[in-house]
């Protein structure tokens, strides 16, 4: 014990924080995959915090349903631009970009929306965006905060 040169290995904060950022991110490509087959993780509880924003131009729109944690785009105006969403941890409080969780794609106004989800635990603050899309063009973004809650003593 007295020989173990514990004083050099000081953990270092910065580098805990990227590595849990990295594991996030992962994480969230392995849930998508397991979405994208059609595994859907259904909660039955407690609070709603839906929310809903609208492309710039109101051409489109995504819905976050809290239970369930799914994440539903539609493209309401054939306009050659489809319509694309997504849930994010932002940077920072309110802005546009940030770590993307879930991801969904409206390509056409045909009268069906695209859904998406992924299980999302609920005290951490997201933001969800939707912008038009054609090809690596994205145009009118918009975005909502979605706040996280404080964990109930479960
Ligand atoms: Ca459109
Ligand atoms: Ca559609």
């Amino acid at each position: 014990m007295g020989c173990q040169p514990e004083g050099r290995i000081v953990p270092n904060r910065r580098k805990e924080v990227r590595l849990t950022r990295g594991v996030w991110k992962r994480r969230a490509g392995v849930v998508l995959a397991a979405a994208a087959a059609g595994v859907m993780v259904t909660t039955g509880t407690a609070y709603a915090n839906d929310a809903y924003v609208e492309v710039l131009d109101g051409s489109g729109n995504a819905v976050w349903i809290e239970n369930g944690d799914t994440l539903s785009v539609c493209d309401t105006k054939p306009d050659g631009w489809g319509v694309r969403g997504y849930i994010y941890v932002p940077d920072a409080p309110g802005s546009a970009d940030g770590a993307v969780m879930i991801k969904a794609s409206d390509p056409s106004a045909d009268g069906d929306c695209v859904a998406a989800s992924m299980n999302v635990p609920e005290q951490i603050d997201l933001s969800m965006k939707v912008c038009n899309y054609k090809g690596a063009s994205i145009i009118f973004c918009n975005w909502v905060s979605i706040p996280g809650r404080p964990s109930q003593g479960t």
